[in-house]
């Protein structure tokens, strides 16, 4: 797919871009925003665009990587789903002189002169914040408040640090202990399966911290099968803020959600557009962003985009 047919506007007297993006699959509402976002800007913008989707999997990514860099496209970007494994690929990109640019996750790479820039969330800052809201609402309680963490895809960015981000904040009551966590790969059913497994292991839980609001809403479905009052018997925190999500939130099946905005599209292309024309930018843009609780979703939800 991407801007094939319909000719794109071409900008004054210049070819337009062609754009190689690799996304990381279909796994939640986050991501389909987020394509549907990147597509839409495309057009916008002029440029054309070569998407292909990788189902999750680094080897599909890596395919697609390398036929952009023999279909000699002007800018590569891509999500990559994992943070390691990414430095000879992007050698080779470099080798053939295309520039790179990273969206959504980070990769980790020694060379940081294998991509021009990185524009995304800040992770660690979305763990924090939930960890933060957790310190805050237990801060009263005696005892040990049980929590669950559903992580999010093994290896990937908004996993390892919305993990870490979280740790930190919570260290501040040693009441608040993780006493499990598992990956839900980002996905509803994902979620559901892990929460499952986690209310037959553990007589008590109090809190579940869901690396993305689909992972959330999968163990909303397990804890009602379970005959426990998800939002009230335990407390359920998600990151994104889908349009689902804050439903769930106003309606008091999720406690807390914290937002990390997909709506990457505009910004991507501006940085395209100036990556071709050899203008400076920076090398991290940091998207803003926010949190919600009940009442705050209430307001929001009814010129909520995704
Ligand atoms: O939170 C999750 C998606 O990388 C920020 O990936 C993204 C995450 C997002 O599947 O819903």
């Amino acid at each position: 797919c991407g801007g094939g047919e319909s000719a794109a506007p071409e900008k004054a007297g210049q070819a337009s871009i062609r754009l190689g993006f690799s996304q990381v699959g279909e796994e939640s509402a986050w991501r389909l925003a987020n394509t549907t976002s990147i597509e839409h800007a495309a057009t916008n913008a002029g440029v054309q665009l070569d998407l292909r989707v990788a189902d999750g999997k680094q080897e599909n990514q890596t395919a697609a990587i390398r036929q952009f860099i023999n279909d000699k496209v002007d800018v590569i970007a891509f999500s990559p789903v994992v943070e390691s494994g990414w430095d000879e690929l992007l050698q080779e990109a470099k080798d053939a002189g295309i520039p790179v640019i990273v969206t959504d996750r980070m990769v980790d790479t020694t060379d940081t002169s294998l991509f021009v820039t990185m524009l995304g969330s800040d992770f660690t800052a979305e763990g924090r914040k939930a960890g933060e809201w957790l310190v805050e609402h237990y801060r009263d309680y005696n005892g040990t408040v049980r929590i669950v963490e559903i992580e999010g895809t093994t290896g990937s960015a908004p996993a390892n640090q919305r993990r870490s981000g979280f740790a930190e904040a919570i260290e501040a009551d040693p009441d608040l202990q993780v006493i499990a966590s598992r990956d839900g790969n980002f996905t509803r059913e994902g979620g559901e399966q892990v929460m499952a497994g986690f209310l037959k292991e553990h007589p008590k839980i109090d809190v579940v911290f869901a690396h993305n609001d689909d992972e959330g809403l999968g163990a909303i479905e397990a804890i009602e099968a379970d005959g426990k009052r998800p939002g009230v018997d335990l407390k359920i925190i998600t990151v994104d803020a889908s349009r689902d999500g804050l439903t769930a939130l106003a309606e008091g099946r999720l406690n807390y959600v914290i937002e990390c905005n997909p709506l990457l599209g505009p910004q991507l292309m501006e940085l395209v557009g100036k990556v071709r024309t050899g203008q400076s930018i920076p090398r991290r843009v940091v998207v803003d962003e926010t949190a919600f609780d009940r009442e705050a979703a209430k307001a929001v939800l009814p010129n909520r985009q995704y």
